[in-house]
């Protein structure tokens, strides 16, 4: 066994996840299978085989010592992080999907990373409604268990700032893939046709825009053309079957799938039809991207297809040479993912990676490369092909387009340097 420390990459210095590196070093696994690697991770040899251990000599706690489950006291350095230097306030900021701790493609409710304007609103349900104004034939007022009522809709969908990855325009920035990409998450809401809705209130065909706002200090009025709206737009109370988090816009928010985040308007409480964008009107928040010219776009509304290898990664170093599961998650605003590449040479080779299904569409899909690393640098980079063709593009062929001065919509390949001493850092070819 070669004795491997890699030291903790730049981006947190945290205490608790600096232990957690050194302990995983010291535990390397020698080879594919080798238990004895994972034996010297422990902490205590006495609770090793042979031996019995300790929590094998006396009963658990009982079936109430946590009415809400949390997980285990080993797992406390899976949390979201923010970076302070990043923005003045914390009810004005963001922080990131720990993505480099996750399997699947479900985020849990605790770890979607959260991005407020005006910091969460502390709603109560029972005083909060939801009205539906503007060009309709009769306006409306919803309450909370009034939107229960209609036909009900489960659906996986990923969720993106639109600025994730908008540091890394103009090079390598944040050395960690929970900064670089974690501004995604992904769960399954229930909620109802944001259409079903309009329809009840006699959407009148002059019609064309919608403006969600919010109940929180921000209000976050953003228009929204109508046909989006009566696609596959959904009123949400529930993720991952149990009611949005407070943080996600309890008890309310808008789900526009596979548009930015920006849209999802969360403590959802008017919505107001209209025959233009209020694009034009002061209290419309909105991302627009600047362009090398000056000029700048007005909508991008789509995410693009986008992948990201989420281990190894800059948290997630190599403890040894041998067997490992290279892991990655792609998504697509556009629909579902094809297919998904991995290069170990920067781009210049590349394999197809396994996808985990379900594939959906505007959802996140889990890949995984199964490899084993002889020790020797390697460049590793993810590139991903959705259902309408459009492969995720090279950063310098997007800066072409798009310049640099933008921090939005960086859906650029993304490389890792895996070193020889198996510490991962975030670097930019060419
Ligand atoms: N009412 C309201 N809705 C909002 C925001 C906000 O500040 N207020 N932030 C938006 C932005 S910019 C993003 S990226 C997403 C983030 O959703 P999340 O906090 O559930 O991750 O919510 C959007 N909806
Ligand atoms: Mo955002």
């Amino acid at each position: 066994m070669t004795d491997r420390k890699p030291k903790a990459p730049g981006l947190p210095a945290s205490p608790e996840r600096r232990r957690f590196l050194l302990t995983g070093a010291a535990g390397g696994l020698a080879s594919a299978g080798a238990l004895a690697g994972t034996a010297a991770a422990a902490g205590n040899p006495e609770n090793l085989p042979p031996n019995v251990a300790d929590w094998s000599r006396y009963l658990g706690s009982g079936v109430d010592a946590q009415p809400y489950g949390v997980p285990s006291e080993h797992e406390a350095h899976v949390i979201r992080r923010n970076v302070p230097w990043l923005t003045a306030t914390p009810e004005s900021s963001v922080n990131f999907t720990p993505l480099h701790e996750l399997d699947g493609f479900v985020t849990p409710n605790g770890l979607c990373f959260e991005r407020h304007h005006g910091g969460v609103a502390e709603i109560d349900p029972a005083d909060h409604r939801l009205m539906i104004h503007g060009l309709v034939e009769k306006p409306l007022l919803f309450t909370v268990a009034d939107i229960k009522r209609f036909p009900q809709e489960n659906r996986f969908h990923f969720l993106e700032c639109a600025a994730n990855g908008g540091m890394e325009w103009r090079g390598a920035q944040l050395n960690g893939v929970q900064y670089t990409h974690g501004m995604v998450h992904c769960v399954q809401y229930t909620g109802v046709p944001l259409k079903l809705l309009l329809q009840e209130a006699g959407l009148k065909t002059s019609g064309t825009w919608i403006l969600a706002e919010g109940a929180d200090s921000a209000g976050m009025s953003r228009s929204i053309p109508i046909e989006k709206a009566l696609d596959d737009c959904l009123v949400a109370y529930s993720m991952n079957g149990e009611r949005l988090r407070p943080e996600q816009g309890y008890p309310l928010r808008l789900v526009v799938p596979g548009w930015e985040g920006n849209m999802w308007v969360k403590w959802l409480r008017r919505i107001e039809v209209g025959d233009a964008a209020w694009y034009h009107r002061e209290e419309t928040s909105k991302y627009t991207d600047l362009l090398p010219d000056g000029r700048a776009y007005k909508f991008t509304w789509t995410m693009e297809a986008k992948s990201v290898i989420t281990s190894p990664c800059p948290e997630m170093p190599m403890t040894d040479t041998g067997a490992h599961v290279i892991k990655g998650l792609a998504w697509s605003g556009n629909g579902r993912i094809k297919r998904v590449d991995v290069s170990l040479d920067g781009g210049k080779n590349w394999r197809t990676a396994r996808l985990h299904g379900p594939v959906l569409p505007k959802c996140l899909t889990r890949f995984t490369l199964d490899w084993a690393w002889d020790g020797k640098p390697v460049l590793l980079q993810s590139r991903c092909i959705d259902e309408t063709g459009y492969v995720q593009p090279e950063i310098a062929a997007l800066q072409k387009v798009r310049g640099v001065n933008s921090i939005y919509h960086n859906h650029a390949i993304q490389t890792w340097l895996v070193n020889e001493s198996g510490e991962v850092e975030n670097v930019r070819l060419g």
